[in-house]
């Protein structure tokens, strides 16, 4: 029997996992540690996503100040806080829950540093955007957990960060056409999520281990990202005991170059050279770089001037 409540019909070509990324641990900005999935050496990407990193960092650990260029970083606690502050004044706090969906556009420089002792865990995803969306102007949508909307059904609940899930739609604003839902199945759940087809998408693994795509596969497991074929949907089970949670990520492809250097993501070399320039010479979206550094910075200067570190 099948317990699908979607609007939708029941599925009538499910998706397959294609490819299973296990990420390593690594390290990234000043001593936080990162399991990268997509981005790394053996996802390089998968459009028009660029990076997913499932984050953990202690204080006094983070990203202190760097530039983005060219696409959209999104953010959301799974525990703890982190804050973030930019070289336009703009400053705020994500806890466990919330969700910091950033444009980066033409430039963003920025701070992201943990708040409070103990353990700060998230994923920060990048989605890049199409060219002409390249240069627009930064722009932030924040999501606090309680502004979240959840629906349930059958034993499955799920946080519509981006998308439309169980009739309830949230109200980001996806300039790449993306979802982005949070599920958690009961013991003995069931679900079918319907997923465009022309869109790319894929799984992680939070928390427990469940079934994807056919009944006689084994289950999967927490810090996996599972890439699914092509497919009108997702069929999953929880034929745990515990608990099981995944976020369904899917974008609409760009099909367009992609030209990265870090945090910069243009379609071409010339634009890279360019972001670095600009960047470098405070123009054309970076002007207020010049003459920045955030609080946690400068916090972090003085120190290691008082400890003799510099
Ligand atoms: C970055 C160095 C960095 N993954 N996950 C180089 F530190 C970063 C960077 C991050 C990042 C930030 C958070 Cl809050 C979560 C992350 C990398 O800031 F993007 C480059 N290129
Ligand atoms: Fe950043």
């Amino acid at each position: 029997m099948s317990s699908n409540g979607d609007q939708s019909s029941v599925l009538s070509k499910p998706r397959l996992i294609i490819q299973r990324v296990i990420p390593n641990t690594q390290n990234d900005g000043d001593g936080a540690i990162v399991r990268r999935s997509i981005g790394s050496m053996e996802l390089r990407r998968l459009d028009p996503f660029l990076m997913l990193d499932e984050f953990v960092v202690t204080v006094p650990a983070g990203f202190p100040d760097h530039p983005h260029r060219g696409f959209e970083t999104v953010t959301y606690m799974l525990e703890g806080a982190f804050t973030h502050q930019d070289f336009g004044g703009n400053k705020g706090t994500i806890r466990t829950g919330d969700v910091q969906w950033m444009t980066a556009g033409r430039g963003i420089v920025h701070s992201e540093m943990p708040v409070g002792e103990g353990v700060n865990r998230g994923l920060q995803l990048w989605i890049n955007l199409s060219s002409k969306d390249k240069m627009i102007e930064p722009k932030y949508q924040d999501l606090l957990r309680e502004d979240i909307k959840i629906a349930e059904k059958d034993g499955v609940e799920v946080r519509i960060i981006a998308g439309e899930c169980m009739g309830v739609k949230s109200p980001v604003f996806t300039r790449t056409p993306a979802m982005y839902l949070d599920f958690t199945l009961k013991p003995g759940a069931e679900w079918q999520q319907s997923i465009p087809e022309s869109w790319n998408a894929f799984v992680y693994v939070i928390e427990g281990e469940g079934v994807f795509g056919s009944l006689d596969t084994s289950p999967q497991h927490a810090h996996q990202l599972l890439v699914l074929g092509s497919g009108d949907g997702l069929c999953v089970w929880n034929k745990s005991s515990q608990q099981f949670r995944y976020a369904l990520i899917g974008g609409q492809p760009l099909n367009e170059p992609v030209a990265q250097y870090g945090p910069f993501v243009m379609n071409t070399q010339a634009e890279i050279h360019k972001a670095f320039e600009d960047y470098r010479f405070h123009k054309n979206g970076f002007e207020k770089a010049r003459d920045w550094s955030s609080q946690s910075s400068l916090k972090m200067r003085n120190f290691k001037k008082q400890s003799k570190l510099i």
